[in-house]
């Protein structure tokens, strides 16, 4: 197995919406064994720390939008940070509620595109997060990150998406909880997205193998943001928004360790962790286990799928 430069990017977001508690996220799963999980697998891990947003004015409570400038300073943050892990290795962000992949997917697609390489997000979610500041009704920025880095208008005082991800490069898997509003916007978009029923009825590993040879076909580079939501509740506890009906122990892995036997995932997010609602750390071990699988942890070897 070839060995990574894995860096961990601690981004304890905690803006994104009301809830709070994400910010305790990074230092979750660090305590839940990320480092070793890694350096086991023969990996190298360097581990940033925790980042801090850029300096910002402070947010008033009244507005529309909950949190908008520490949101909109963490975005230069991260976005700044991923632009620069991308030269070091493989960078993994610790969540941090998901408005941190606003920042993480900018800057990881303006790296792309300095290197000329399109870039692909495989979003792993319940939730589509697809509004815009002007669709939002709950104001909460963590449903925002799609229709942020995909170039939808109405980002006014965010930082300039200079690469926005083309539409046909992002996958959407895990689908159970989307607004009217972001569901119109979707079905006029050519975002490929696959609902839990699709899931139920032919298994996951077809849509995301289809999507994984469109990634190398087009030699691409992909980021994968995996949101706690994505996974059942009753597994995953531990996150703010939960909606049952999500993705087995099973289907996640299955996921993780078809994108390690693709070789094509050159960044990741591991979001909306809230150690605060935790079962004595279970959503935490979990991540982490999922994080191992897709850097290459596996029960017994056998020949490697191939996505070309
Ligand atoms: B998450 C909702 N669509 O906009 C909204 O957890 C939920 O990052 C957003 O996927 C969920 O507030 C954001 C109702
Ligand atoms: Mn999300
Ligand atoms: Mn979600
Ligand atoms: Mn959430």
């Amino acid at each position: 197995m070839t060995s990574q430069n894995c860096i961990l990017i601690g981004a304890p977001v905690d803006s994104g919406k009301r809830r709070a508690g994400c910010l305790m996220g990074p230092d979750a799963l660090r305590t839940a064994g990320l480092t070793s999980a890694l350096t086991g697998l023969g990996h190298k891990v360097e581990d940033l720390g925790n980042l801090s947003p850029a300096p910002h004015d402070a947010d008033s409570p009244d507005g529309p939008l909950f949190a908008p400038n520490e949101t909109i300073a963490w975005t230069h943050k991260l976005a700044e940070t991923a632009e620069q892990a991308m030269d070091c290795g493989l960078p993994i962000f610790l969540g941090g509620d998901h408005s941190l992949s606003l920042g993480s997917v900018i800057g990881v697609a303006n790296y792309a595109a300095s290197k000329d390489r399109p870039q692909f997000v495989l979003w792993l979610d319940a939730h589509t997060d697809f509004h815009t500041p002007l669709t939002t009704d709950s104001g909460n920025l963590h449903g925002t990150p799609v229709g942020y880095f995909t170039g939808r208008s109405d980002f006014d005082e965010f930082p300039a998406v200079k690469n926005p991800v083309p539409q046909e490069n992002v996958c959407m898997i895990g689908l159970r909880s989307v607004d009217t509003p972001e569901r119109l916007a979707l079905e006029a978009s050519s975002i490929r997205r696959y609902d839990m029923r699709q899931i139920d009825e032919g298994g996951i590993a077809g849509p995301l193998s289809e999507f994984l040879k469109h990634v190398a076909k087009n030699n691409g580079m992909l980021h994968v943001s995996l949101d706690v939501d994505f996974l059942d509740p009753s597994v995953a506890p531990a996150v703010g928004t939960t909606v049952p009906g999500g993705a087995t122990v099973r289907e996640g892995h299955l996921v993780c360790e078809m994108l390690h036997d693709s070789g094509l995932m050159t960044s990741l997010d591991l979001v909306e962790l809230n150690p605060f609602l935790d079962e004595r750390g279970r959503t935490a071990h979990l991540m982490v286990d999922l994080c191992a699988s897709a850097l290459g942890r596996r029960v017994f070897d056998r020949p490697t799928r191939s996505y070309q």
